[in-house]
């Protein structure tokens, strides 16, 4: 098992749209094992491919990120493809967009469709935690940061804090 390196904003490659997964094989069952370990030891709650360098249509997530158990989920090639109302998920961050927590708005419920790791379709329907991941993981398959979906304003706060915080930092 392998750690993967999360790319962080302002890395190019996180705006990448990724590709459809046409083979599960070892490679991918691989990728899909480095993924777990690595969003656990973030510690997160999901994490796409893409956020590792892996532009493919990839996620995995544990609501309860309990590293004890990891019982993590897989879903390759992820569709939402019915939604409703809305939410605001409070709080919401993520591992690729360091030092900022927003409110963002979100879909109340979620239908998804997808591949679990052996290849069979699977369909969930989610509200809560699990509708506001899910959608913050899908995003992420199309090159979208939750930094797009905040205000302007917050969002050009962040980028010139992020600008400064990255030009003192001590290069290695
Ligand atoms: O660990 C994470 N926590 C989180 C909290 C609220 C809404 C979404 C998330 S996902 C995030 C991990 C991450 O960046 N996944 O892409
Ligand atoms: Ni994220």
């Amino acid at each position: 098992m392998t750690l993967l390196k999360i790319l962080t904003y302002p890395d190019p490659f996180l705006r990448e749209p990724t590709k459809p997964v046409a083979d599960i094989d070892d490679e991918i069952q691989t990728i899909i094992e480095d993924m777990a370990e690595t969003m656990y030891e973030a510690p997160g709650v999901g994490l796409a491919a893409i956020q590792a360098g892996i532009d493919k249509s990839i996620i995995v997530y544990d609501p309860d990120a309990d590293v004890e158990k990891k019982d993590f989920h897989v879903l390759i090639n992820p569709e939402i493809v019915f939604s409703e109302g809305e939410m605001v998920s409070e709080n919401e961050g993520c591992l690729s967009v360091p030092d900022l927590r927003a409110d963002v708005k979100r879909s109340e419920k979620v239908t998804v469709e997808a591949l679990d790791r052996n290849g069979n379709p699977l369909k969930i329907e989610a509200v809560g935690l699990l509708s506001v991941i899910l959608q913050h993981e899908i995003d992420h398959l199309k090159g979208i940061l939750f930094i797009d979906r905040i205000s302007a304003l917050k969002r050009q706060l962040y980028k010139k804090k992020r600008r400064k915080a990255l030009k003192s930092e001590p290069t290695v």
